[in-house]
């Protein structure tokens, strides 16, 4: 990766760029376990993680809550004449942070980049000056775009939902937003394109078509796709799934309901899901059982890398720390055989009172750390096959025989009722879950 000097200033003095030192480390900012060419399976672990800043956490958020003021005064945006000099200085610390990190991937929304002009024509403006210069910055380091996205959240016009506001105006506004995003998007040669329909959900029944607002997402989404194809996209389209936040209720509840969604209209051809952990969280689900259900739908793509509060209700977008949860989330991944265009994007903020500007490199250090623990205990599992071999014998009845044929779909109900008949006390075999349990926890020690 090329050096970091292709801004016009520096925005993190004294952090250079930061090195594999190995588990004993007491440098906060060296990596202890991700070692980018480490070779773990057939790919080096940077092959396998494809790690991803988030443009909007990294270098929008403010450190902001409900109930507080700003703690991350920003020197890119206070020190600016213009919004569009900040969006230029912003893109400086981004590029500095990407390559001073090492990951190859960011992501971002259209307003991350490019404020927001009078008028959708100069908000189009807007973002292709800065894509422009986010090119060059990517021709210099070799940093590339992991997916693009609008954000249809944030400005007062969707209150009421983007694709499936109650007003067409409305809805015509957002489609302007998505196709000035998915040509920024192809112009910096993203692999992704996501959409994560923060407001496309309601917030009273009594007041909302469900019917007309599902089936205008999909006709939305449609056009989105067949206009991207015309114009040459080849990448995945996403969908992220959360169940609500800022809405009661979002369509894209999680994974199943989305999988739903995108056969009833037809769109499971090139929609995937991108998978946040801390989504998983607020739909009542872990993070693996997202993943392992977008693997056995086919429709698994990327992941955003987070976590929540287990005891909030709400998406904390905390950085990935815990072992547990990033082995068996990479076990999930590599089973169902690892990134193709997506990656682990951290959709991960750092906390109001982290003031220092080493703290974002120290988060992102300890959730590239704790996925590069997660890989290497993923590959111990699958490499001796302990547990893979009991899950195969658990099923090995439908393998052959009466059990295959009934598999295959060649049994009526009245002969599967009188093979059933025959077989007297069956059941009783024990599903062994603490003894695998008890594996895995010396999977997460190297044993
Ligand atoms: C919000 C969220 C978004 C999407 C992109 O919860 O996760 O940042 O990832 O719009
Ligand atoms: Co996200």
């Amino acid at each position: 990766m090329a050096d970091y000097f292709v801004g016009s200033k520096k925005y993190f003095p004294g952090i250079g760029r930061i090195s594999y030192e190995g588990p004993k480390s007491e440098n906060p900012l060296a990596f202890k376990f991700y070692d980018p060419e480490k070779v773990v399976g057939k790919k080096k672990m940077k092959e396998h993680l494809r790690f991803a800043v988030a443009y909007w956490h990294s270098f929008c958020a403010d450190g902001a809550d409900p109930f507080g003021a700003p703690t991350h005064p920003h020197p890119w945006i206070t020190n600016a004449k213009s919004p569009m000099d900040a969006a230029e200085h912003k893109m400086d610390a981004a590029f500095e942070f990407f390559t001073k990190l090492g990951v190859e991937f960011y992501a971002f929304h259209d307003r991350d980049m490019a404020p927001e002009g009078a008028s959708p024509a100069e908000s189009e403006q807007n973002l292709q000056n800065l894509v422009a210069k986010a090119k060059e910055r990517q021709q210099a380091t070799g940093v590339k775009l992991l997916w693009g996205t609008a954000n249809l959240f944030s400005h007062p016009r969707f209150m009421n939902g983007a694709a499936t506001n109650p007003d067409f105006a409305v809805v015509s506004l957002a489609a302007a937003q998505v196709k000035a995003a998915i040509d920024a998007t192809i112009e910096l040669g993203g692999q992704g394109y996501t959409f994560w329909g923060g407001r496309e959900g309601y917030m009273s029944i009594l007041n909302t078509d469900l019917k007309k607002e599902k089936d205008h997402l999909a006709r939305f989404l449609c056009m989105a796709r067949d206009y991207a194809r015309k114009q040459g996209f080849t990448g995945a389209f996403y969908i992220e799934p959360k169940p609500m936040e800022p809405t009661k209720h979002q369509y894209d509840y999680d994974v199943e309901t989305v999988a739903g969604f995108l056969r009833a209209y037809g769109l499971d051809q090139d929609f995937r899901v991108n998978i946040e952990a801390n989504h998983a969280e607020l739909a009542g689900h872990d993070f693996v059982h997202e993943l392992e259900t977008a693997a056995s739908l086919g429709i698994f793509g990327s992941v955003d890398a987070n976590r929540g509060e287990p005891r909030n209700g709400w998406d904390t977008d905390q950085f990935p720390s815990s072992y547990y949860e990033t082995a068996l989330a990479m076990h999930a991944i590599l089973k169902a055989g690892g990134f193709t265009t997506g990656g682990l994007n951290f959709d991960a903020k750092i906390r109001r009172n982290s003031v220092d500007p080493a703290d974002l490199f120290e988060a992102h250090i300890g959730g590239m750390d704790s996925f590069a623990v997660g890989l290497e205990v993923a590959q111990r599992i699958l490499g001796d096959g302990k547990l893979g071999n009991f899950v195969k014998t658990r099923y090995a009845s439908f393998d052959t025989g009466n059990g295959a044929r009934f598999a295959r779909g060649e049994l009526s109900l009245e002969e599967l009722a009188r093979l059933g008949s025959s077989y007297g006390t069956a059941g009783l075999t024990s599903g062994k879950q603490e003894r695998l349990e008890n594996i895995l926890n010396q999977y997460l020690l190297g044993l």
